[in-house]
């Protein structure tokens, strides 16, 4: 794209003192998704999977992506590993080194386990999902580092099969990147299929691909409706978490630089057009200066395009204090919070709601995005006030433990068994006076 015109880029601006609540509403409220047409295509492609299996796998994926490779699933033993230019491997080791480190901390050191009672013990162990799938989108943009960001956690959780789904480029062949990120991490199978119908042989398995526990990662809108519509079917699968189109807010203050919000602003614009960008302007930030930047960067942009149709239902609120800016940013619940304010530290006890914070001028989205060590795949469309991002726990789940000694029991047993026959549950009562009386 050469120049672009101001209104081609231009944000709408608006104050937040001048907004009724119902119009700050209104402008924080993510575009509506209607899955119900994209179910009726998406209902079938499952179906066809789980009764055809391997077959209807192949047809559509040469029907969706061009051709279909002779082996939908194949070990990732049996791959060698890509040779990639030096530089390109250097830099996904930093990445993996960094969100192998932030990872690896965050497994509990000590099991828990807690005396609740002298003589009861309870105790709570985490346990590695047994089969994860891990869903690495093609298309428009391949994405080796979201192979870095699910493979890495499920590989350090101890997942005994790993499989990694992603459509096959135009002439059959998967990405080298994702290949080599894939191995590193220790992914066992590879899928080379995309789409609703990765996502339902995965959910459902097929006589060549894993039938896996859990389904993971970002996707357009026919993964994300064949993951709703897995987990909500016989197919006893869960997945990572609702999905929607990515998003950033930035906070800025008068001494932010407008080229590196512009240049936020763009890096997530330039993820779809779906995708949604917001600034909260702190007083005194040039907003035309800003128009300008981002109309001028836009224009360098080889996904322009992309990122106009993003900007175009995108905005800028202008706040007066940083307390409008926190409370609008919490009810926002932005994906990525960018914080491009003096002093940022001072404001992170403020944030209730996101799904990843960027502290400081010094901290653009792009580093979590690649190689900051945090995990990359997070709530969108305002889950943040109520989900996680991906992180090591995503990839395990937790078995309590109780143990009573005989005086344990002889200490807590009446009060369970006052409260058995209360719900008039004699059995369980028995199950605790007997052994109260009994004598060994
Ligand atoms: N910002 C994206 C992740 C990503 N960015 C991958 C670049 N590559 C969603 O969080
Ligand atoms: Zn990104």
């Amino acid at each position: 794209v050469s120049a672009l015109a101001a209104d081609e880029t231009k944000l709408r601006t608006y104050r937040l003192a001048e907004m009724t609540d119902s119009e700050r509403d209104e402008i924080m409220s993510r575009p509506r998704i209607d899955f119900t047409s994209i179910m009726d295509i998406v209902g079938p492609i499952c179906e066809a999977v789980r009764t055809r299996g391997d077959e209807a796998v192949r047809e559509f994926t040469e029907k969706f992506d061009g051709s279909a490779p002779e082996l939908v699933v194949e070990n990732l033993e049996d791959i060698p590993m890509p040779e990639l230019p030096k530089e390109v491997s250097d830099a996904f080791d930093v990445a993996f080194d960094n969100i192998q480190k932030f990872h690896t901390a965050q497994k509990m050191t000590a099991p828990l386990s807690v005396e609740t009672m002298p003589g009861v013990v309870c105790r709570r162990i985490a346990k590695p999902i047994g089969a994860v799938g891990l869903y690495v989108p093609g298309g428009t943009a391949v994405l080796p580092s979201t192979a870095l960001m699910l493979a890495v956690p499920a590989g350090i959780a101890g997942c005994g099969t790993i499989v990694l789904a992603t459509p096959p480029r135009k002439d059959g062949s998967i990405s080298p990147e994702v290949l080599y990120c894939a191995k590193k991490a220790g992914v066992t199978h590879l899928l080379k299929a995309g789409g609703a119908q990765a996502v339902a042989a995965m959910g459902y398995g097929t006589a060549s691909c894993p039938k896996v526990d859990k389904i993971f990662g970002p996707g357009n809108q026919f993964v994300t409706a064949a993951k709703m519509l897995l987990t909500n079917s016989e197919a006893m699968v869960s997945i990572d978490m609702p999905a929607g189109p990515s998003e950033v807010l930035v906070i800025a203050d008068a001494e932010a630089p407008a080229s590196f919000v512009a240049s936020d602003l763009l890096s997530q614009a330039e993820h779809g057009k779906d995708s949604q960008v917001v600034l909260v302007a702190m007083p005194g930030v040039d907003i035309d200066a800003l128009q300008a930047e981002v109309q001028r960067q836009c224009a360098e942009l080889p996904r322009a395009e992309t990122a106009m149709a993003a900007l175009a239902h995108s905005f800028v609120v202008q706040v007066e204090t940083k307390e409008e800016a926190c409370a609008f940013s919490n009810l926002y619940a932005p994906e990525h919070l960018i914080v491009n304010v003096d002093d940022a530290e001072s404001w992170l006890p403020h944030f209730d709601n996101a799904g990843s914070i960027f502290l400081g001028r010094w901290t653009p989205e792009s580093v979590g995005d690649y190689a900051s060590g945090t995990n990359h795949v997070l709530p969108t469309y305002g889950y943040a006030k109520m989900y996680s991002g991906v992180s090591l726990e995503s990839f395990q789940k937790n078995i309590t433990v109780q143990a009573l000694t005989k005086e344990g029991l002889q200490l807590l047993g009446p009060s369970v068994a006052l409260m058995a026959d209360i719900e008039e549950l004699t059995a369980h009562q028995r199950a605790v006076t007997l052994r109260l009386k009994h004598d060994q």
